[in-house]
């Protein structure tokens, strides 16, 4: 045990107090003190919040740093924002306003939340990694750009959080061994939401951390129990316990007296009975209940011991009882249990505060009031700057004479981009085992892949050099699609919890970005800004079958929100929309020259392996210009064909449009001929980003229902589309993520795509599949106009 005073603990402990009644008194606020008149129930954890006190008073008003960042277990938001108030963060009026409107968020949240939260959670398993991968981006900061000041990492997390999956692919990952300023502190109350856990399953969580190289500490005995067991023969009454099956345990907490005596001997082996006999029946409860968890000496005694271990991560399991203090403590019902008036009432008293004075802070004049003020100053932090304040250029030029894709051009636009001194130094790839797959092969070769220190490479190979050390600028991950967002979401805000921006760009199989996509969440509602390349994507991965082509991911894209959605057909037009979205994270270059408002979020490209004919795009290029082409390309839409001018011989023939992105163009400007022969003029429309497209509409039509005014018609889809005329999508993905487009432009549509799971063959034959061939395209276009 440490040295600390005992007035300290003193302190501490009427600091935890208080932080327990407040944590309390603002679910039961925002339960009972307000009335929202919709019958929906407001709900909050006053159990999971109590059992997380002690651990959570110790780290704020004894142990962290200003540098330190903190992932809270949602349903402890609670706890931070009562801590944070009492050290003069928060203003009072949020007290009451527990999951109100323009209140204190019901999870901790990075970008609602009035006070400083470093981690948002929620989606429970999330919350628990991203610190974890912030310590991967530190540690790459650190190499790359010179030592920042020591910060730990620390996740609050729950134990049966531990059954999310994500959390053993984020331990089991190479990329984060070896984080010595890494804590997790599981809450294990052995509760979960529906029930007591059953079984024991400390060994082998144990067992699983270390044999992932965790260091691991269990603080499971408070100081009655210590000194019990210490008493002769105490060690038979350590065994018992040890032994007690969960369900057992937790039962003692909802009773007293003989009652509690009956149920704790209940299998017990000889000797315990007598053991406890000269207990009397009041002090038998406390002590066989008696936890680590809740014990602040030994919950800092734990945090020095993984401050002392420096060359890989720690976890510590503090023992501790959900509703800890409260009299729900312990019940197997209590995860969402709320005390009644009466409770509170009784609580607050016990507290030694009245209805005037129960929202008070600490007084600043006894002791504990000025550790708050001492802790306030010791962790105020610096201002952070999001910007990185360098220009990406509009463009790399890239060059591309012969049919090409859509993902080799990526790789080529992100080596030329890696030549460029300017933005070069703040790229950083990632990929769960698919870089080479996703052509970022030439970017590894430049600028290596990021290894903590220097690894002898054992092979020789002219096509990929997989150098490793602390300079190389890709970050190789395990295939896990969840690390890969996870890390990206943290690269993604390393100018807050690392000081310094970064320019992130992850690949990832099309169809995987489904396997991510909470994870993919998690970073954007956090306010996180990356690239991300789902490639390859669609049936146009032909012969790769129905596993491994996405269909719906595009529809996923364009309803994500924070971020952009993006599917470029054309080397020129992925270039121009690639470095407009790096300019955009880099928030340095003068945003896109949209009419669109600057964006901020994540960018998701969707790219493909068909090589594609680029010259009908240098025909429109020819025709348009590139000032307007590159503008009308990051808007959204362009017109690939224009059928007036490619066509001046039907100037009175009737009229329709084929809108598309991606890969299937081809087959759309085939169909656009073919209906020339058959007497009707076709526009083509390449739409470059569905998202942006949607946006504009979607803003102009709220516009008109807040105003109750005539909506407008928005200028990317006025230069691209012609108002009221037929409109035929096509688009290797589900039909309905286009089928929008009619509406939009106020005529008829009918919407190809792809409802099925895809099967093995060629382009040509899933095409025909799935009604991709231009002559059912053609087809589509007469059925639109017999609409009209
Ligand atoms: C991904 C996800 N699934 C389910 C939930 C619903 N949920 C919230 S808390 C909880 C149980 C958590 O138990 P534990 O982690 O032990 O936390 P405690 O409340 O006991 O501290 C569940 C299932 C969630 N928030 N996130
Ligand atoms: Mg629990």
């Amino acid at each position: 045990m440490n040295d600390r005073p005992e007035h300290d603990l003193e302190v501490l402990d009427e600091i935890q107090r208080r932080v327990l009644w407040l944590a309390t008194r603002i679910v039961d606020a925002a339960n009972h003190d307000r009335n929202t008149g919709d019958g929906v129930k407001v709900g909050g954890h006053q159990a999971s919040s109590a059992s997380l006190v002690t651990a959570m008073t110790a780290l704020w008003f004894a142990h962290l740093d200003a540098e330190d960042r903190v992932a809270v277990k949602p349903h402890a938001s609670p706890v931070f924002h009562a801590i944070q108030y009492l050290l003069g963060n928060l203003d009072r009026s949020y007290l009451p306003k527990l999951r109100a409107r323009g209140g204190l968020q019901s999870y901790p949240s990075r970008t609602k939340d009035p006070d400083e939260v470093d981690f948002s959670t929620g989606s429970v398993g999330l919350g628990a990694a991203a610190p974890l991968f912030a310590a991967v981006t530190r540690r790459y900061v650190d190499a790359h750009f010179g030592e920042r000041p020591h910060s730990r990492f620390i996740a609050l997390i729950g134990d049966a959080e531990l059954d999310e999956g994500n959390i053993w692919e984020a331990v089991a990952d190479p990329a984060t061994t070896g984080l010595g300023n890494v804590m997790w502190l599981v809450d294990f109350n052995r509760q979960s939401l529906d029930r007591v856990v059953p079984g024991i399953r400390i060994n082998q969580w144990r067992g699983q951390f270390e044999a992932a190289g965790w260091h691991v500490v269990e603080v499971k005995y408070g100081r009655k129990l210590a000194a019990a067991y210490a008493r002769p023969g105490g060690e038979r009454l350590r065994d018992w316990i040890d032994r007690m099956p969960n369900e057992q345990y937790q039962s003692l907490f909802g009773l007293t007296g003989p009652a509690l005596r009956k149920q704790f001997l209940d299998g017990a082996p000889e000797g315990i009975a007598e053991f406890i006999a000269d207990i009397s029946d009041d002090e038998l409860g406390p002590l066989v209940t008696d936890l680590g968890g809740h014990d602040l000496e030994a919950m800092l005694d734990a945090y020095a011991q993984c401050d002392a271990v420096t060359d890989r991560p720690s976890v510590v399991f503090a023992y501790t009882i959900k509703g800890w203090g409260l009299p729900i403590a312990g019940n197997p019902r209590n995860h969402s249990a709320l005390l009644t008036t009466e409770q509170v009432d009784a609580l607050r008293a016990a507290q030694g505060l009245t209805r005037e004075t129960e929202w008070d802070r600490l007084d600043p004049a006894t002791p504990a009031g000025i550790r708050a003020g001492e802790r306030r100053e010791a962790l105020a932090r610096a201002p952070r700057e999001r910007a990185l304040g360098v220009t990406v250029p509009e463009t790399t030029k890239v060059r591309a004479n012969k049919p090409v894709s859509t993902q080799e051009v990526f790789g080529r636009v992100l080596v030329d981009l890696a030549r460029d001194e300017n933005v070069a130094p703040y790229l950083v790839t990632t990929a769960p085992d698919v870089a080479t797959s996703t052509n970022l092969a030439g970017f590894i070769n430049k600028t290596g892949v990021f290894a903590p220190t220097e690894q002898r490479s054992w092979t020789e190979d002219r096509m990929l050099r997989w150098t490793e050390s602390p300079a190389g600028q890709h970050i190789e991950l395990g295939i896990s699609e969840m690390n890969l967002f996870l890390l990206l979401g943290q690269l993604g805000l390393s100018w807050d919890l690392s000081g310094q921006p970064l320019l992130p760009v992850g690949t990832v199989y099309d169809p995987f970005v489904l396997r991510g996509l909470d994870a993919f969440l998690y970073g954007t509602y956090s306010g996180s800004r990356f690239v991300v390349a789902g490639t390859p994507s669609g049936i146009t991965l032909a012969p790769e079958g129905g596993a491994h082509q996405s269909t719906i991911t595009a529809s996923v894209g364009l309803e994500l929100p924070g971020v952009t959605f993006i599917e470029p057909a054309y080397a020129a037009t992925l270039d121009w929309l690639l470095c407009d979205a790096l300019g955009q994270i880099a928030g340095g270059a003068a945003p896109a020259a949209t009419a669109a408002p600057a964006e901020d979020g994540a960018y998701y490209f969707r790219l493909s392996t068909r090589p594609i004919d680029q010259a009908p795009f240098e025909a429109a290029r020819a025709r348009i210009g590139d000032a307007v082409l590159r503008r009308q390309v990051v808007a959204g839409a362009y017109r690939l064909v224009d059928a007036h001018e490619a066509y001046p011989q039907l100037a009175d023939a009737p009229v329709v449009q084929l809108a598309a992105s991606g890969a299937v163009l081809p087959e759309v400007l085939a169909a656009a001929a073919e209906l020339a022969e058959e007497g009707v003029a076709a526009h083509v429309v390449d739409v470059t980003s569905l998202d942006r497209l949607y946006r504009a509409w979607q803003r102009t039509l709220r516009q008109g229902v807040r105003t109750a005014t005539v909506p407008s018609v928005p200028g990317a889809l006025r230069s691209a589309f012609a108002d009221r005329v037929p409109v035929v999508t096509v688009h290797d993905a589900a039909s309905h993520a286009m089928a929008w487009l009619g509406s939009a432009v106020g005529a008829p549509a009918v919407p190809l795509g792809v409802d099925e799971f895809g099967q093995s063959g060629s382009v040509q034959e899933l095409y025909e599949l799935h009604d991709l061939l231009p002559g059912s395209i053609v087809n589509a276009a007469l059925a639109a106009l017999s609409l009209r």
